[in-house]
């Protein structure tokens, strides 16, 4: 299959889909591993998206297929979904649209069967939110299709409730609000507290400026232990010093606030989250008096928290971001949930090339499998295509 989402869909079910819907991938400019401390982000879409192909049923059933998954259709019927028994095995990647579906049902919202294709250009297991992407993207095409009227905020606390619950991956609502939410040219402020949001001009291009994205293809699965070990130790923490939320913190009284914890390594950890919350609100402020460049250091600075205090980088995340700043960036910083993925580096248009040559020569030498190294400019949100 190798036409449009429409073109496979026909040729797969032997009828034409009722429309197409697509969600991108994100990237984090900073505000990592907040938004489940009630705390701030400022992620930005990428061009790259899913895409749902999609037309409803008369009966209960939903058929799932993807592109990218060789195993052919996943048929389930609405009515077993069950979160103690997501698929299994080839068919697991479907936990993430019939997720979609339970959430809305378990919602009490009136969605039936449908037949739907998916293609991707997210890659997976990259950082860049494959996962929110499939959701969300299966979420609008549900909604869409059975006339259920939601906001995107609750569209993606929805995908988020999805991945909780019917996936199992403990993620905060980031990857969800900036896929479902953002718009082409800018930032998405997110107050994950209040799921407030402001659109900040974000017009690297013009500025003369370029994101880079460095994709170390070392593949990182939420689902392993960490990520809800430090989400555990953050709760734990809020609990200790008796704020709600770690986001609750001022980042004023932090020094006092850390006295008071016994354990160094939470001490750390909240460390991070509270100068992490900090940098978002300033990098925003830069972005807002378009002086980007300035917003260059604050993205490695917030590079060496996640590596030190959170603990969640890797080597070649660590030589990516400081190979790129070696080599002329502004700043740097891995994005997305850590222990691999991707970075992204703030770099003059003009040194593009030779900030791609400095990390691919660095990866080589150092015996790492050569980076994928792309550029990234603020896409729109997810939308109804056909
Ligand atoms: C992953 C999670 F899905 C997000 O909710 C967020 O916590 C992020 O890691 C870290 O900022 O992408």
């Amino acid at each position: 299959m190798s036409g449009t989402a429409q073109d496979d869909f026909r040729q797969l079910y032997g009828y034409p889909p009722e429309g197409v819907w697509a969600a991108p991938g994100r990237v984090n400019l900073i505000g990592e591993h907040t938004d489940y401390n009630d705390g701030f982000a400022l992620p930005f879409a990428l061009p790259q998206r899913t895409e749902v192909a999609a037309a409803r049923r008369t009966d209960r059933i939903l058929r799932v297929h993807s592109a990218e998954v060789p195993s052919g259709a996943v048929t389930l019927d609405l009515a077993e979904l069950d979160p103690e028994r997501p698929p299994q095995g080839a068919a697991s990647w479907a936990a993430y649209p019939a997720g979609v579906a339970w959430a809305l049902l378990d919602a009490g919202l009136p969605v039936g069967g449908a037949d739907l294709h998916v293609r991707s250009d997210v890659p997976t297991g990259a950082g860049l939110s494959s996962s929110a992407a499939l959701e969300v993207a299966t979420a609008l095409a549900l909604t869409d299709l059975y006339g259920i009227p939601l906001t995107r905020t609750d569209l993606a606390a929805l995908a988020r409730r999805a991945e909780n619950a019917y996936v199992g991956v403990p993620c905060g609502v980031m990857d969800q609000t900036a896929s479902a939410c953002a718009t082409g040219g800018h930032a998405l402020h997110l107050d994950t507290r209040s799921l407030e949001q402001r659109h900040i001009p974000f017009g690297c291009e013009a500025a003369g400026l370029r994101l880079l994205v460095i994709d170390t293809r070392v593949r990182h699965a939420l689902a392993d232990g960490a990520y809800a070990q430090r989400r555990t130790s953050c709760h734990r923490a809020a609990e200790a010093l008796g704020v709600a939320a770690l986001r609750d913190l001022p980042h004023q009284g932090l020094e006092q606030a850390l006295a008071r914890l016994e354990d160094p390594v939470v001490r750390k950890r909240v460390r991070h989250v509270v100068t992490e919350n900090e940098r978002v609100l300033r990098v925003e402020q830069l972005l807002r008096a378009g002086r980007l460049r300035e917003a260059g250091p604050l993205l490695t600075e917030g590079h060496a928290s996640l590596r030190d205090d959170y603990e969640v980088s890797c080597p070649e995340l660590d030589l990516a971001v400081s190979t790129a700043d070696a080599a002329g960036a502004y700043g740097s910083r891995m994005t997305g949930g850590g222990f691999g993925g991707s970075a992204l580096s703030l770099i003059d248009a003009d040194a593009e090339r030779s900030v791609t040559r400095a990390v691919t020569d660095a990866f080589r030498r150092a015996g790492f499998a050569p980076p994928r190294i792309t550029t990234a400019s603020p896409s729109p949100g997810a939308a109804r295509l056909v």
